[in-house]
């Protein structure tokens, strides 16, 4: 058998390295007599292109983020809301991995749409990058952001005076640029390889959130396969979530240790102390609860949002 795995990132980068080595142990605990094939971000379309791929069942497997999405499955918008998961990156791997409010609740909801999460990873803190320097949330005024599909992203980066724009990663570098676009929001290491951080004077370590991608597959297909064949699939993903967490990490730092070393393209690193951080808080946490009683964005379930903020508790024991 072949299996068609497509991934958002390129060769290298932690959702590709992701579906490579899942190919990997796959061809070994099979002798070769399944081939998974990974796919790099642009092979078949854009980001939206690609989730619609897998629900369509054109590809069997899919690394996907939520972010685009975000009409679809309004739920899954819950991972861009500001300073609602742990800051510690462990502490909320551990509650990706665990959570029944997303393993079984939020999958359910995406398998409405016949897609499957099998499992939760983070890429690794979110960071901003801007010419303007972000230390507190009125430095986001008459910013043009660029966010994923996702209308919780709009409303959060309006509460801090920014307006947004969708688009697909792959144009961003050009958006930035030009100034079409002023800033964005991703993880370190892919700021480094994708190069934002050259066209952005300053970046800023403000751990909002952590970027979380799911690994997926088309529901009807999985569903028929053989249960030997359900079992090697969900063995091999739950084992890869060790195995990813120590990918981005290292990417992470990496990527952060290359852009300060890159003196032809300056980028003036901010981290924000906890009294920043309260100042952004303070303005996002409102949000949380806007986003639970569905003021911003409709079809939301609530008992989601309320078990979660429970496990989240269970672990940070706040
Ligand atoms: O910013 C984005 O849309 C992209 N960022 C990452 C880290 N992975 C893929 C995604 O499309």
């Amino acid at each position: 058998a072949q299996w068609m795995f497509i991934t958002e990132e390129l060769k290298g980068e932690v959702q590709y390295e992701y579906a490579a080595e899942f190919a990997k142990r796959i061809d070994e605990k099979t002798n070769g007599a399944i081939e998974v094939v990974p796919y790099e971000y642009g092979a078949l379309g854009s980001e939206v292109d690609q989730a619609q791929s897998l629900q369509q069942g054109a590809v069997q497997l899919a690394v996907m983020s939520p972010g685009f999405t975000g009409g679809q499955v309004p739920d899954g918008q819950i991972f861009s809301l500001h300073y609602f998961f742990p800051a510690d990156p462990e502490q909320t791997q551990e509650v990706l991995t665990n959570s029944e409010a997303l393993n079984t609740d939020l999958r359910a909801k995406y398998e409405e749409h016949n897609i499957t999460p099998l499992a939760f990873w983070t890429e690794g803190a979110m960071a901003w990058t801007s010419n303007v320097g972000i230390e507190e949330p009125s430095d986001w005024e008459g910013l043009n952001t660029r966010v994923q599909e996702s209308p919780l992203m709009r409303e959060t980066y309006a509460a801090y005076g920014a307006t947004v724009q969708s688009i697909s990663w792959g144009e961003l570098y050009t958006a930035l640029d030009r100034e079409t676009v002023d800033a964005q929001e991703n993880p370190i290491f892919f700021i480094n390889s994708a190069s934002f951080y050259e066209v952005q004077d300053t970046l800023t370590i403000s751990n909002h959130n952590n970027y979380v991608a799911m690994t997926t597959v088309n529901t009807d297909w999985y569903n028929g396969l053989p249960e030997n064949e359900k079992a090697l699939i969900d063995e091999t993903v739950e084992e890869m979530q060790e195995w990813v967490f120590e990918e981005q990490k290292a990417q992470n730092e990496a990527g952060l240790e290359a852009i300060k070393a890159d003196t032809e393209n300056p980028t003036e690193i901010i981290e924000l102390t906890d009294e920043q951080i309260e100042a952004f808080k303070e303005v996002a946490l409102p949000v949380h609860e806007k986003y639970r009683n569905g003021e911003l964005t409709e079809g939301v379930d609530p008992a989601i949002y309320d078990k979660l903020k429970e496990e989240i508790a269970e672990v940070t024991g706040e």
